[in-house]
């Protein structure tokens, strides 16, 4: 059988260590990918890690009769933030089942349109907060989008505020959050040596510890406001947590893992969105006829010069502004892949034994990549995702929530807040884009882009 592929200069002991970019890792997994093919090996220590991102091998990957969700190191590293919680559960857990029987209600049609509103007056906030900054000063982007995104999840699903835009620097939730991400990403690389690796990281240690304590005390303070007040918000994930049962097991959440679930979702629904909104800002001042094309749709909705009031059904009606988005999500996944394992012995592609439990990463930039994608795969082009160009393509080449059971819980949540968002965003202003900005890809487990500032006219 033909091996997998690895990088030629392999070392003893380091294996492919000096290879890789521990700040940009998805970036460096890309540019291996396009030396070494769909399919590739790195091996650092002991771990050995692969990267899949060909059309036909990650359909396979999909199959959920042959393969599930794999927790691997990345999210084992997230476990202290997010123990047993929705995200990094392992399959076999109990409160995996109960928390998604008992959180799907929350994420149904009916659900979004109860939080239109609540999404809709945040956006509102932004604007005001932008209205300030036209024709004056630059914004930052990205910290914005992330201003909007926490304090819609914070709002939707547990009916706290963060007061993000009433405070010019960081929420301090924030702080903790991106110290605690970083921890864990820098966890995935350890020494060999575990007393060494501790002593070298002991302050680091320390300091996540008061971030973790922090972030949970942030988090019991939304539950005990919530058990004064327990019929405020009966149905958002809050209250659904703390009254649902389970109707498999009957039961309900302990206390304990509605913390993780809080902590979860205040990370999972915000962090990727922020992202997502970021990079669709930097697409649309960037491509200024397809903003106009977006901008033709938004005010066939709500002519230029009104104030645009929307309401739930119009969202997806914007169908243009949701190509958009899938366009913006198909170059840079802001979840930029995920792990799947091999349930039972198997051989992937016909070449590639698997035992069970052995595990493949889902490289979703270069997937999005793939030849099937055409032979200008970097060119941002909404069109793309025209209904006849999508049932065009191969049903398993674009994945920017994951797949199968685990897939993203929020998805509509997500797509719905940006979509609104870029519309009322677009209505009101022309985005000038710094003349000598480069895109600038940060990672933090997820992806964003740095030090990119639009200077903001009203139209
Ligand atoms: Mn989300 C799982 C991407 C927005 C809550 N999300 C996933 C996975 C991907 C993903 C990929 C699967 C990971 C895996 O297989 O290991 N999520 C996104 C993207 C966006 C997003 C690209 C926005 C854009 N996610 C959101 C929002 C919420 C959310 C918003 C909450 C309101 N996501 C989750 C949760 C899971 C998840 C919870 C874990 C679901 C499970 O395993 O049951």
């Amino acid at each position: 059988r033909p091996s997998v592929p690895h990088p030629p200069r392999r070392i003893p002991l380091l294996g492919d260590l000096l290879d890789v970019d521990v700040t940009k890792p998805t970036q460096n997994a890309m540019a291996c990918a396009r030396r070494l093919g769909p399919i590739y090996q790195r091996k650092i220590f002991n771990y050995v890690f692969t990267f899949v991102s060909g059309a036909d091998l990650a359909t396979e990957l999909n199959d959920e009769s042959r393969f599930q969700k794999h927790v691997g190191v990345a999210l084992r590293n997230l476990r202290p933030i997010g123990n047993d919680g929705l995200f990094t559960a392992y399959n076999s857990e109990p409160n995996w089942s109960k928390a998604h029987n008992i959180l799907m209600p929350a994420f149904t049609q009916s659900a979004m349109r109860s939080y239109h509103q609540t999404m809709l007056d945040t956006v509102r906030e932004l604007i005001v907060h932008w209205d300030e900054r036209c024709d004056s000063a630059p914004v930052e982007v990205t910290p914005d989008m992330t201003k909007v995104t926490l304090e819609t999840i914070g709002r939707t699903g547990f009916g706290y505020e963060f007061g993000s835009f009433d405070r010019a620097e960081q929420d301090p939730f924030v702080g903790a959050m991106i110290r605690s991400l970083r921890f864990a990403q820098k966890a995935s690389f350890t020494l060999p040596i575990p007393i060494l690796d501790r002593a070298i990281k002991r302050k680091a240690i320390r300091r996540n510890q008061a971030d973790l304590a922090y972030m949970a005390h942030v988090v019991d303070e939304v539950i005990r406001s919530r058990r004064a007040n327990p019929d405020e918000h009966r149905d958002d994930l809050l209250g659904l947590m703390l009254s649902a049962e389970d109707p498999e097991s009957g039961e309900r959440l302990d206390d304990e893992n509605v913390r993780d679930q809080v902590i979860t979702f205040l990370i999972a629904g915000h962090e990727t969105s922020s992202g997502a909104l970021s990079f669709a800002l930097y697409y649309l001042a960037n491509n200024q006829e397809i903003a106009e094309r977006a901008r033709a749709e938004i005010y066939s909705m709500w002519p230029q010069g009104t104030d645009p009031d929307p309401v739930f059904e119009q969202i997806p009606k914007l169908r243009y502004v949701r190509r958009v988005l899938d366009e913006t999500l198909r170059l840079w996944p802001t979840a930029p892949g995920y792990m799947r394992e091999a349930r039972e012995d198997t051989v992937l592609g016909g070449r590639y034994p698997m035992k069970a439990g052995d595990a493949a990463f889902v490289l979703l930039p270069q997937l999005h990549r793939d030849p099937v994608w055409g032979d200008d795969p970097d060119a941002f082009d909404p069109d793309r995702f025209l209904p006849a160009n999508v049932r065009a393509r191969p049903g398993h080449v674009y994945k920017p929530f994951g797949t199968g059971i685990r897939s993203c819980i929020g998805r509509q949540f997500a797509i719905h807040e940006i979509v609104m968002a870029l519309a009322l965003l677009l209505h009101r202003y022309d985005l000038e884009p710094e003349p000598d900005y480069e895109l600038d890809v940060t990672e933090l487990l997820t992806l964003k882009p740095e030090g990119f500032r639009l200077r903001l006219h009203r139209r």
